[in-house]
């Protein structure tokens, strides 16, 4: 049988070094036994962009490919549903990294003058 970490053991079937654990080399030579260890998924983040009327929307698009890994065709439908709903989703990270591409795209929007707003918020 293959163990995974997070798996749980049988305490009955787990070798502890107790009074017949078929160890027969004396006090304090017990076979070492790792804790369980119990690994919980991180939390998600939401990267979100907002409209305004002055970022072109080339500028938007360049960012979506460069940042948020999108195909053209993807980057413009994210960009033209920003333009018109108001808001949209980039992408789905862990904190920090939805937290690197938040500063990276204002970075990159202030160099331009851009009003370009990116944002993140818990998915
Ligand atoms: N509304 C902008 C324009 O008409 C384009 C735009 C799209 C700006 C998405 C920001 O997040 C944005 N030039």
């Amino acid at each position: 049988m293959t163990r995974r970490p997070g798996d749980r053991v049988d305490p009955r079937l787990a070798r502890r070094g107790g009074p017949d654990d078929g160890d027969d080399r004396g006090p304090g030579t017990g076979v070492a036994v790792k804790p369980a260890v119990r690994v919980k998924k991180p939390s998600m983040y939401k990267v979100i962009m907002l409209n305004d009327d002055y970022t072109p929307m080339e500028f938007v698009v360049m960012v979506l490919e460069r940042y948020f890994n999108k195909s053209h065709d993807e980057a413009t439908h994210i960009m033209m549903h920003v333009h018109q709903k108001g808001v949209g989703i980039c992408g789905v990270y862990t904190y920090e990294i939805a937290e690197t591409k938040v500063t990276q795209v204002m970075d990159l929007a202030r160099q331009h003058q851009h009003p370009l707003q990116c944002t993140l918020e818990k998915a």
